[in-house]
């Protein structure tokens, strides 16, 4: 199995009850080792582009709205086979069909406010680590 990278968000609902730490423990204790990470507030514009695949969804204003309520930290996480390790630690989107034990399960508040975001795919993580860090901020 190949070592590679994932991109995560511990989301304005983890932040605001200081959960950086329990949920980066969890991560960590999944076998995947924090490479980047910054706490930053996102930008509408940074928002609905981040998002932008789920534009027509119902839920997409709402979202955009959730993920600029407050500060958020940004994650480049690395393991092997990091996107399915990272799914798999985080649970399912919505916390009541979550697993024991998962991210979610343990603090997501809602479907919504669900604590953590996860690349799908080894292409959208490239992607999405390259929206939000520079090559020179992630040190492997
Ligand atoms: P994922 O985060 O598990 O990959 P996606 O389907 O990609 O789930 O949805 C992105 C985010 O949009 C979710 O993490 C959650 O914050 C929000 N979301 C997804 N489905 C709903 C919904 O039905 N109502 C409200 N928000 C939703
Ligand atoms: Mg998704």
């Amino acid at each position: 199995m190949a070592v590679t990278r994932t991109f995560s968000i511990i989301k304005p609902d983890a932040t605001r009850r200081n959960l950086t730490g329990a949920v980066t423990k969890l991560l960590e204790e999944a076998g995947l080792r924090v490479v980047a990470s910054k706490r930053i507030r996102m930008t509408r514009d940074q928002a609905e582009g981040f998002y932008a695949v789920h534009k027509e969804r119902p839920f997409y204003n709402d979202l955009c709205s959730f993920m600029t309520s407050g500060p958020v930290v940004v994650q480049v996480l690395e393991g092997e086979d990091a996107v399915k390790r990272n799914r798999d630690v985080m649970g399912a989107t919505n916390p009541a069909d979550a697993a024991e034990g998962t991210i979610r399960k343990l603090y997501a508040e809602s479907i919504e406010a669900n604590s953590v975001h996860g690349s799908d795919s080894d292409d959208n993580a490239a992607i999405e680590i390259a929206y939000f860090f520079q090559p020179g901020e992630i040190v492997g």
